[in-house]
């Protein structure tokens, strides 16, 4: 893509309720009063007010990092290597050599989360959302976790529509892939939906179209940048353009997102 390091801005998704397997592992080794968060990084902050769940790669491994005494990550090993260098670590006394320094406290694949209730911030869903599953998720881009924003994002979109369908199949309940997708941004071409608008116009039937998810997603986002205008939130009423930074701004201000470069 560019030249240079993406600017990613990373979120803070607090755990509210371990799956089951995950509890498990957890139990004996995170204190009960620290707080562990599953740490996406996206590229459109003043979207997270229609967060309705947060993505893993189901074969992709985890680590669960500890920051500070007080607070662990969710992210693969390669986004904790990363966030290292960026100090993002506090309380390492002295900064890993290589990688085998870095060593996570539990280590478990996407799969294993799959359920966990997490606190989305800015979400409409302050209830919360949970863990699922997404094969398209790459383990080396980001921090390999990816807040699911069905709204704007046509990846997403595509995504929760399968694992809707397919629940069984993936061992979900169906109403986890069901939260009710809220208009954020309204844009001239596409309406207040684009993603649906791009995936159902573009009749892409699957997560795995990706030559045309591509296409939907370049669209999509072009299209919210530059002519779209916020319907929710502090900056409603602002276009895209201007609210982006200042929605990304708050978040890091409130303590629920950083910056992380990648
Ligand atoms: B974006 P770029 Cl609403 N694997 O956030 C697959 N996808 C990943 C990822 C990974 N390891 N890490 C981040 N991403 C997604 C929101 C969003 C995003 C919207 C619309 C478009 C969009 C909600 N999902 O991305 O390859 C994240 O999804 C399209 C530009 O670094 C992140 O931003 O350019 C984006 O891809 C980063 O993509």
């Amino acid at each position: 893509e560019g030249v240079g390091p993406t600017e990613y801005t990373a979120i803070k998704l607090k755990v509210k309720e371990w799956s089951p397997e995950a509890a498990k592992e957890v139990k004996s080794r995170i204190p009960e009063d620290a707080s562990v968060y599953f740490v996406p990084a996206t590229l459109r902050p003043e979207t997270m007010y229609g967060q309705t769940c947060c993505f893993l790669g189901p074969k992709i491994q985890y680590g669960i990092f500890k920051v500070s005494d007080k607070e662990y990550f969710v992210v693969t090993k390669r986004a904790a290597w990363n966030m290292a260098f960026q100090g993002k670590f506090f309380d390492q006394d002295h900064f890993p050599r290589d990688q085998s320094e870095l060593q996570p406290v539990v280590e478990l694949p996407g799969s294993a989360f799959v359920g966990t209730l997490v606190n989305a911030p800015l979400s409409v869903h302050s209830e919360g959302v949970r863990i699922l599953p997404m094969e398209t998720v790459s383990a080396t881009k980001g921090t390999g976790v990816v807040t699911c924003v069905p709204s704007d994002s046509p990846d997403d979109y595509a995504t929760v529509r399968d694992l809707a369908k397919k629940a069984e199949f993936y061992g979900i309940q169906k109403e986890w892939a069901e939260l009710e997708i809220v208009p954020l941004i309204e844009t001239p071409a596409y309406g207040n939906l684009a993603a649906k608008y791009l995936v159902e116009s573009m009749k892409i039937q699957s997560p795995k179209d990706t030559t045309l998810l591509a296409e939907a997603k370049d669209l999509a986002y072009k299209e919210g940048f530059y002519n779209g205008t916020m319907l929710v939130g502090d900056f409603k009423g602002d276009k895209v353009s201007e609210a982006k930074e200042k929605v990304r701004s708050s978040l890091i201000k409130s303590g629920d997102a950083f910056p992380f470069a990648d």
